[in-house]
């Protein structure tokens, strides 16, 4: 059984089996106390010279730390063991000994990542990919009870979504391709026969920042809608971050208590969210003493002054163009600016998700796209999409590490994924 489930039933005297790995070991003459862990928790197996065969003895005190073992005992309660019960050992058999195990405390960070494949095994790691994958479900289960469909858009592309500057290139059978940025306008084609979708992918920024908030390699969900314009876009987007925030505070609440998150914190993040201009963040840091003008972006440092003393997530609306991609919708109240919307985390997180409303006047495409040098070839095919019945859309991605990184308050966006790509590091 798993070790949470036989804490649960908590039947005193009756026999229990668990197993997994050794997450702590001692051992006093003769008896071994063997702490195990498995995906559920960890329990504690006295293991007494007197009560099971020779070799599982001798097994018990040879096995080191992270050594995989199965563990047959009768339940005993004891306030000293962790999760206040302990199994009485009739048996322990060792599956595989560990070698010493390389990860001990205070070690340095490259040494850490240069173990990932060992350091997933920490309980914090653990308690922040089951998050993860909670996240994901919450979403996809919004998604579905919202009428959206997922979709599987390629990874393999010819053109660029986010601009040239950040693309990963490489050789297609002699031909130039790229790893995707984004499905973006992939989603959008497939608006006009699904209307709503939705798609989980990998995304891929050759960006050589190297911040706490950036990754090479991540995971990006991202909706596109029909018949919906940047309001409408908001108010899903708004939607899905609570209802995401919501599963993980009612389904993980002893995982978030593991990695120092309230779960009340998350109860704040309830639509609707804040919504500012961008002019108006542009006012609101000249009054934080940060001295910006329209047109200067947002990048890390203002984002965290932004957002710093806020419980919930806000949107910054109407960015200049200057700062924004050629798809998006003119803004026809201010013509220096788009109909689009990043949404900022609290407590000085920033930016988790970048949306807009999508332009469909096809000639305004082309020239915006003739004005920054963009080669129409390549998009062909999205350019296509304005001329047989083009309807209004919008749509959003949502950075899923970057959601991550805030939910359990992760310093750096490395520890929201088991094997981080960043500008230095592809292994393991
Ligand atoms: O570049 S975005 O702001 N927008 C797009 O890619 C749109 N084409 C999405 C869409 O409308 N379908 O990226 C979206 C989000 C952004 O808000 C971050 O949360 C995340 O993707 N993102 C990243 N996460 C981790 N690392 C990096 N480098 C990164 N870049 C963006």
């Amino acid at each position: 059984m798993h070790i949470a489930d036989v804490a649960r039933s908590g039947r005193e005297g009756s026999e229990y089996s668990i197993r997994g790995w050794i997450y702590r070991t001692r051992s006093s003459g003769s008896i071994v106390f063997s702490v195990i862990r498995d995906e559920t928790g960890i329990m504690q197996c006295t293991v007494k010279k007197s009560d099971v065969a020779q070799e599982d003895f001798a097994g018990a005190q040879k096995a080191l730390i992270e050594s995989s073992v199965e563990c047959s005992g009768l339940l005993k309660k004891d306030e000293r063991a962790p999760g206040g019960f302990e199994l009485r050992a009739t048996s322990f058999h060792v599956v595989s000994f560990a070698e010493p195990f390389p990860i001990t405390a205070n070690q340095s960070e490259p040494f850490l990542l240069d173990n990932r494949h060992l350091w997933i095994r920490s309980r914090e790691q653990t308690a922040v990919m089951k998050i993860k994958e909670t996240l994901l479900q919450g979403a996809r289960t919004w998604f579905r009870e919202n009428d959206f469909f997922e979709v599987t858009p390629p990874i393999l592309t010819t053109n660029a979504c986010e601009g040239g500057t950040t693309l990963f290139s490489l050789k297609y059978f002699g031909q130039d391709a790229y790893l995707s940025q984004s499905a973006q306008m992939y989603l959008e084609a497939m608006t006009a026969s699904l209307e709503k979708v939705f798609a989980v992918t990998p995304s891929f920024r050759a960006e050589k920042s190297r911040t706490p908030r950036h990754l090479t390699e991540y995971w990006h969900m991202e909706g596109e809608e029909a018949w919906v314009g940047n309001e409408g876009n908001m108010k899903i987007q708004e939607e899905l971050v609570s209802a995401i925030a919501s599963s993980v505070a009612k389904e993980r609440k002893d995982d978030l208590a593991l990695i120092g998150r309230k779960v009340d914190d998350l109860k704040a993040v309830e639509p609707p969210f804040e919504r500012i201009t961008y002019e108006r963040a542009i006012e609101l840091l000249n009054g934080k003493g940060k001295e910006m003008s329209f047109g200067d972006d947002l990048g890390t440092d203002e984002e965290r002054l932004l957002t710093e003393e806020l419980a919930a997530p806000i949107f910054v609306t109407n960015f200049p163009k200057s700062l924004k991609a050629f798809y998006m919708k003119d803004n026809e109240d201010d013509l220096r600016t788009y109909k689009c919307a990043d949404m900022l985390a609290p407590e000085g997180f920033g930016e988790i998700i970048g949306g807009s409303e999508r332009e469909t006047d096809y000639g305004k495409l082309i020239r915006r796209m003739e004005e920054q040098k963009i080669p129409l070839e390549p998009y062909r095919w999205y350019l296509d999409l304005r001329k047989y019945g083009s309807v209004q859309h919008s749509g959003f991605g949502l950075g899923i590490e970057r959601v991550v990184r805030w939910i359990c308050k992760l310093e750096h966006i490395r520890d929201a994924t088991p094997f981080p790509r960043t500008p230095s590091r592809i292994y393991p």
